[in-house]
């Protein structure tokens, strides 16, 4: 049995009353609201056993639905992982979806289905806030940034946006809403470059005085906004320019306003927050008190961000009709590049929940991510489960859910696994494939977890000091050993094998092959 219900009630008779219900939802057309965190490690929140950090929205949410202990996002970092989530494809298939520039084209273009596109396609009004990441504009480092762009997120499925173009990290630190920057100031245009500064333009590099909010600790020392130096060169931005102690309420508000006035018909909201990815610069009403510093404000944060939603879709009278989603795009990492005192400040606490490895990393701490799924009336309470999903099949299985049809070709990687997703079916996928930084691929069964021979580092090489877990053999570390220490792939040579097979299948598109080897998901 997958499923643990944390109340004591007769879990197999909810199960089998949960299978008709399946069917008859597919024909309802629940509002659907992604809440997706930046960097947030499967034990960052207080129902995954997080240390020093309350997260009572969140608690509320996971007593309210299915909490899952073994869910995976598609890569270690946020473009590839996002572009999986997204698309359905993984973005390991697809050049040019690396952690991207702030100023990259879009990557995700205008042909392809996305998930958006899905809700759509079916009547459904659609949102998109917060961090973006998948590029804008049609060609990379040749937007203007003055002008309404003419590649956007309403190419992709979304009727509305109001995003970031990357991170908090890289330039343009401006919102853009439906392709153009909001709050536009016309005396102050806007130039971004990734090559080059803008002469006169004051740098982290050369102006460290000007950093009044926070130094960096490794890289971010190029254009300056708000006191603090980033990732790109910019120029101009004006009253445009984000103040990153209001991005979390920026976006909340917006989402809010957006949820009240779509209230009376089905909507899909893709909310993606800047927390609690660097530079953590939460509000000054977090600040201070958490033992952990910054990085702990800034979960709690998010935390608030939630239970605005939350609120609101029980202000609405949405509640019973809403599927909340809320998990993160990446496992978590604690010095990211600016000297905010989050390692020192740890406390006891372990980002990763225990898990060997990291953001970046081809070890679990890079995927493993909490996932929670609530739907009053639909979905259990209190429930938690240990079957092992992906980010990956989010986009077919809430097709599914809404009756929306994936067209021939598209969401190659995806599989409609609803049942997984609202706790009536407890068969887990087969496997689920990981991507870390470089590419190197991981494959996870609910017995083993298996990592292919690369040749990269041992540490990430930029100063965040995680383990990245390549290494120049084969890997394979039982389920049991969940600190992936004991390198047992020498004692399990047929193990390995059919783990690189199934490997070998997926990268080939090889259906055939993975049927062969009873391993389609
Ligand atoms: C790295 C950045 C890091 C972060 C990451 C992307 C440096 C030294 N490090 O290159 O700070 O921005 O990219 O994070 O620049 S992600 O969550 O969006 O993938
Ligand atoms: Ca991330």
């Amino acid at each position: 049995m997958n499923y643990k219900n944390v109340m004591p009630c007769a879990v197999a008779a909810m199960l089998g009353n949960h299978a008709a219900d399946a069917a008859e939802t597919r024909e309802q057309r629940p509002n659907v609201i992604l809440i997706y965190a930046d960097d947030l490690g499967y034990g960052d929140l207080e129902c995954y056993g997080a240390k020093n950090v309350s997260t009572p929205n969140v608690n509320r949410l996971a007593g309210d639905g299915i909490r899952f202990t073994n869910a995976h996002a598609a890569a270690a970092t946020s473009t590839p992982s996002r572009y999986g989530m997204l698309t359905g494809e993984y973005a390991w298939r697809k050049e040019g979806t690396d952690v991207a520039a702030g100023n990259a084209g879009m990557i995700i273009r205008p042909e392809q289905f996305t998930m958006a596109d899905a809700f759509k396609s079916r009547g459904y009004s659609t949102a998109a806030f917060g961090k973006w990441h998948l590029g804008l504009g049609d060609k990379s480092g040749e937007q203007d940034w003055n002008a309404p762009l003419p590649a956007a997120l309403a190419d992709l499925g979304f009727d509305y946006s109001y995003i970031m173009a990357a991170t908090a990290d890289r330039v343009p630190c401006v919102f853009i809403e439906n392709g153009m920057v909001a709050n536009y100031d016309a005396d102050a245009p806007i130039e971004v470059s990734y090559v080059r500064n803008f002469e006169g333009e004051p740098t982290g590099k050369d102006n460290p005085e000007l950093l009044y909010n926070m130094l960096p600790s490794h890289g971010h020392d190029q254009s300056i906004v708000n006191g603090i130096s980033r990732i790109g060169y910019m120029k101009g931005g004006g009253k445009a320019l984000w103040k990153d102690e209001n991005i979390a309420d920026s976006i909340t508000e917006h989402a809010l306003a957006y949820m009240r006035e779509h209230s009376s018909e089905p909507f899909f909201m893709y909310f993606a927050t800047n927390d609690v990815h660097v530079p953590r610069f939460p509000h000054e009403r977090f600040r201070g008190k958490n033992a952990m510093g910054v990085r702990g404000d800034a979960i709690v944060q998010f935390d608030w961000s939630v239970g605005r939603i939350l609120d609101a879709l029980d202000s609405l009278g949405i509640a019973d009709n809403t599927l909340v989603i809320l998990s993160s795009d990446n496992g978590p990492v604690v010095d990211d590049g600016y000297d905010d005192r989050a390692k020192e400040l740890l406390n006891g606490h372990s980002p990763t929940g225990g898990l060997r490895g990291g953001k970046y990393s081809a070890f679990e701490g890079g995927t493993r991510v909490p996932m929670i799924v609530r739907w009053p009336g639909h979905v259990d309470k209190g429930m938690e489960s240990d079957v092992l999903v992906s980010q990956i099949d989010w986009l077919s299985s809430l097709a599914g859910l809404i009756g929306a049809r994936v067209p021939r070709g598209a969401a190659p990687d995806s599989y409609d696994r609803l049942g997984n997703m609202l706790g009536t079916d407890s068969s887990p996928r087969p496997w689920v494939l990981e991507q870390a930084a470089d590419k190197t691929l991981s494959l996870r069964t609910p017995e083993w977890k298996y990592i292919e021979p690369s040749q990269g580092p041992k540490i990430v090489p930029w100063g965040t000091e995680i383990e990245t877990g390549y290494l120049s053999e084969p890997q394979l570390y039982g389920a049991s050993d969940s600190g992936e220490l004991e390198n047992v792939a020498a004692r399990y040579p047929d193990t390995v094998k059919r783990m690189q097979e199934i490997v070998r299948a997926v990268r080939g598109n090889d259906e055939r092959l993975l049927r062969q080897l009873g391993a389609r998901p």
